[in-house]
C-alpha cells in the first residue's frame, strides 16, 4: 500500500513578477524554512503526482531520495526509464513518480523538493518534508 500525494506547480503573473516577490508556488505555498510541508514515514513508498498548472516547463527536483516515473504524457522513454531525481514537467502535465524514502530518519532536519530552475526555486517553488519513524519501524527492531 502507498500513499499518495499530489504537487502542485504554480506561478502567479502579475506585477509582483518585475519586483522580484514571491511568484512561484508548490500547492499555493511558497518556501517557508519554518514550515514543514509534508511528513513520510521511513521507508515508506509514495506516489507522489506533480501537475504543472503552469505556462512554462519545471524540473521537479527532491533531495534524499531517487524515484521511478511511472507515469507521463508520451509514458517514460530513454534515461526516464531508470532512477532519478528531476523529472521535467510541462505545461499542464501531470507527472506520477513512485518514491521509496530511506530508513534514515530525522523528525527535525527535512529535506527539500523544488524547481530546478534557481529562479523559481528562489522565488518561492521549493518545499520541505521529512521522514519519521513510526511505531511500526519501532515494533520492526
Ligand atoms: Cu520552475
Amino acid at each position: 500500500m502507498s500513499n499518495e500525494r499530489l504537487m502542485t506547480l504554480q506561478m502567479r503573473i502579475g506585477p509582483m513578477m518585475m519586483f522580484g516577490g514571491d511568484v512561484f508556488s508548490i500547492n499555493g505555498k511558497t518556501m517557508d524554512m519554518n514550515r514543514i510541508d509534508e511528513v513520510v514515514k521511513a521507508g515508506s513508498v509514495e506516489i507522489w503526482t506533480i501537475e504543472n498548472h503552469s505556462m512554462v516547463p519545471h524540473p521537479f527536483h527532491t533531495h534524499n531520495v531517487q524515484f521511478k516515473i511511472i507515469s507521463r504524457r508520451g509514458g517514460a522513454q530513454g534515461h526516464e526509464l531508470g532512477h532519478k531525481d528531476v523529472v521535467l514537467v510541462h505545461p499542464d502535465e501531470k507527472v506520477k513518480v513512485l518514491i521509496k524514502f530511506s530508513e534514515f530518519s530525522d523528525e527535525n532536519i527535512p529535506y527539500m523538493y523544488h524547481c530546478h530552475i534557481l529562479e523559481h526555486e528562489d522565488r518561492g517553488m521549493m518545499g520541505q518534508f521529512v521522514v519519521v519513524r513510526t511505531m511500526q519501524n519501532k515494533a520492526d527492531e
